[in-house]
């Protein structure tokens, strides 16, 4: 099980509006509350890695997924006449929002939740209940506001005042199908990684005495270096499975 510091919960109705998605459908209706949860990943550092941070480990989903599984388990006998549905990512819930407000940290500049342990290398996941709950108060303390993120952004997509560019975040374009144009390309041949991108929490103050996460699974069967050879077998776990062979190969040739 996960420390108690975790795990938070907040209004339902709080979190809202939702994120337009087909993952609303699981929604139970009447919800009345969101149990969050947070994942730590940071395994360490990995000099010469060509894959962002969360992507060298097994896919998370499946991980949080399982934990969240396993909680609901316990609740739906305690509680049989509510309902519990997991969501990870692939999720109508504003999870950076959600976290913030069920007391599991702030939402920095950068738009990542940090937690007071362990920065923002957390992954998110939340229950959604019809059960009533008491919710945790929003978290304490800031971000320190200080513009690191801002200013090292490789695609300036953090603008001023904090509100980022979802459309020319790095680790958007690395996603992004299709040919790219030679600005897209350098900027990706530049910042050294074919999935994902870390500089904005890299830069955080809040990420730089990093505690190791305590789940297995994030820690085993990294695989930091990602090549045409061990593409197909990366493809069968990997949290960028979903995207397909074509755009990791493209990436992996403007390197
Ligand atoms: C789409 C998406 C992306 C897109 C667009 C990101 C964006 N911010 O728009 C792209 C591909 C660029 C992306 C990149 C990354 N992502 Co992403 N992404 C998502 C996803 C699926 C939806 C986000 C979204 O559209 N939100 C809607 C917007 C409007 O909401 P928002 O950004 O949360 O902003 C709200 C809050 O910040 C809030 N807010 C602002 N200030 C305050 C203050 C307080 C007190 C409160 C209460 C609220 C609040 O108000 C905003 C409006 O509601 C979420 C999962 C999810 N379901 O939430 C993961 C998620 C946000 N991503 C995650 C991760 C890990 C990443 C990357 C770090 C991966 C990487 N290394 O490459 C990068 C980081 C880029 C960055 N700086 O955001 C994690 C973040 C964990 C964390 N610690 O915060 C999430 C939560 C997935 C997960 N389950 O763990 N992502």
């Amino acid at each position: 099980m996960l420390e108690a510091k975790l795990v938070g919960v907040c209004k339902y109705e709080d979190a809202l509006p939702l994120i337009e998605c087909r993952a609303q459908k699981r929604l139970p209706e009447n919800a009345k509350s969101i149990i969050v949860m947070l994942f730590p990943y940071y395994a360490g550092e990995y000099p010469g890695r060509n894959v962002s941070r969360y992507a060298m480990p097994d896919d998370y989903h499946g991980v949080a997924a399982e934990y969240l599984n396993a909680f609901a388990d316990v609740l739906r006998k305690a509680h049989p006449a509510h309902e519990f549905a997991a969501f990870v990512d692939v999720s109508p819930i504003r999870e950076v929002k959600a976290a913030a407000l069920a007391g599991l940290g702030v939402v920095g500049r950068n738009g990542l939740l940090i937690n007071e342990r362990y920065g923002s290398r957390v992954f998110i996941g939340e229950l959604v209940t019809t059960l009533n709950l008491t919710s945790k108060a929003p978290g304490e303390g800031s971000c320190h506001e200080c513009g690191k993120c801002e200013s090292s952004c490789p695609a300036g997509a953090i603008r001023q005042g904090g509100a980022l560019n979802a459309e020319s975040c790095l680790s958007r374009l690395t996603q992004k199908k299709g040919v790219l144009t030679e600005h897209e390309s350098e900027l990706i041949r530049k910042n050294g990684l074919v999935w994902g991108c870390d500089v904005c929490a890299d830069v955080c103050p809040h990420n730089q005495n990093p505690r190791t996460t305590p789940i297995d699974a994030f820690k085993n069967d990294l695989l930091p270096v990602l090549t045409p050879q061990n593409l197909d077998e990366a493809l069968l776990k990997k949290p960028y499975s979903w995207r397909g062979k074509d755009v990791l190969l493209r990436n992996l040739g403007l390197l």
